[in-house]
């Protein structure tokens, strides 16, 4: 009787697990031809990066990935010595229709072995890319084929995951969208962009990123550009805006705050909010390490917005942390001292660090520890994990418009301008 019950149950265990349908099936049992930029998505927009191309073979969009060394330049004054895909620091956005299949061909050129993990897509096992578990290595000079459906939209990464943590920290990463197939562009978002955040160790006066750091990050960067090399993201008043945003930082997670406006959060690397009316509004959006985020508003409030990581310590470029504090302190008489010694020294530090912005002092070799953003009315004191929204009226093309004419009357003024010489008493009403 026993016997026969277990019979019965490994029966119906099994027809179970048979009946349990993979997150591709219905995509592969009737699969959409190879979705078309323009007739099914609107391309995203990808800050000071590219797209990678790709050709149509037997109904298959065919990508190829060159894993390699890279010399790229993170902002003016400092190139760094990295790994990356393509020649960039990070990869090519990988862009593609829901639904598409896809064979991609990494080529390793790096010194040591690799493989590729598909961060966040639904695929079968032996595609997953885990170097040791799902495949063997790829070995120098070989290149390896992986081939599956994109079966859902969505927002993933691509990353490295042999040593992970030497080539991810070198740049061994990029980024993955998967378009909703939508033929109504009107139902698209206007302006999609698509967003990397990552994290490099560089000490001053050297190119190669110091893998072996956990905790003091001092190039933090969008797309693989700091602040004030990051190229602003412009959206017409009126438009729908998506940001995506992936974070591949080692240690870091980034909580990225948006000035002027309210947005929602519509989506992770996981996935999609069923009903976005019910979700809390936010002005930041925190971006843990190996996850993605999507935000979701409407450039209704015209201007030069900041949008930054609000780690302070995060939108400083190279700036060194172990020195004593010396905010308050009077280091005239010092200073005098060690400018008989070095011409031109100056203590800096004394009132914050607007000082490093304006110092004359000679800066060591290949380093941006003083770099950061201008604005109109002058230096900002931030450099780092920071860009600017720029919304604007009446614009031909989404090419960068420059600084906000900002309408007369409405900028913040000193007090001796004010025109009226009535005093303001809190007091009466
Ligand atoms: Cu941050």
């Amino acid at each position: 009787m026993i016997k026969i019950a277990i019979f019965i149950l490994i029966i119906a265990g099994a027809a179970n697990a048979e009946s349990v349908p993979r997150p591709w099936d219905k995509t592969a049992e009737s699969p959409p031809s190879p979705g078309v930029p323009g007739d099914d998505y609107t391309p995203a927009v990808v800050p000071n990066g590219s797209t990678a191309k790709y050709e149509i073979v037997d109904g298959v969009k065919e990508f190829h990935l060159t894993l390699e060394e890279v010399e790229m330049e993170i902002a003016d004054g400092l190139v760094v010595h990295g790994w990356g895909c393509n020649g960039s620091i990070p990869g090519p956005l990988l862009e593609l229709a829901e639904g598409d299949r896809v064979r991609i061909l990494v080529t390793n050129h790096l010194p040591q072995k690799s493989s590729i993990h598909w961060h966040g897509v639904l695929l079968p096992c032996g595609m997953d890319g885990v170097a040791g578990v799902t495949q063997p290595a790829i070995p120098p000079g070989e290149t390896f084929v992986y081939e599956f459906y994109f079966s859902e939209a969505g927002t993933f990464m691509y990353h490295s995951h042999f040593d992970t943590m030497t080539q991810d920290g070198l740049g061994v990463i990029g980024m993955i969208v998967v378009h909703k197939r939508e033929p109504d562009p009107a139902k698209r978002p206007d302006r999609d962009f698509a967003i990397l955040l990552h994290e490099m160790s560089i000490p001053v006066n050297t190119a190669r990123p110091n893998t072996l750091e956990q905790s003091d990050f001092n190039i933090l960067t969008m797309n693989g550009k700091v602040s004030p090399a990051t190229d602003p993201l412009v959206a017409k008043l009126g438009d729908r805006v998506w940001i995506r945003f992936g974070n591949l930082s080692a240690m870091s997670h980034h909580p990225i705050h948006l000035h002027g406006y309210r947005f929602k959060i519509i989506g992770s690397d996981g996935g999609w909010i069923a009903d976005p009316s019910s979700v809390l509004p936010e002005t930041t959006v925190l971006v843990p390490v190996g996850a993605a985020r999507v935000i979701d508003f409407v450039a209704d409030n015209p201007g030069d917005w900041m949008m930054h990581c609000h780690m302070t310590h995060h939108t400083m470029n190279q700036m060194g942390h172990d020195f004593p504090n010396l905010i308050g302190v009077d280091t005239n008489d010092l200073d005098e001292k060690i400018q008989k010694l070095i011409p031109g020294y100056h203590t800096m530090g004394t009132k914050g660090m607007m000082d490093m912005t304006k110092t004359g002092m000679p800066l060591p070799a290949n380093s941006i520890p003083m770099l950061g953003m201008k604005g109109q009315f002058g230096q900002t004191v931030m450099g780092g994990m920071a860009t600017m929204l720029k919304v604007r009226e009446n614009i031909e093309s989404y090419d960068d418009p420059g600084f906000y004419n900002f309408p007369e009357g409405t900028v913040a003024f000193p007090l001796e301008k004010r025109e009226t010489s009535e005093e303001i008493d809190p007091h009466h009403h």
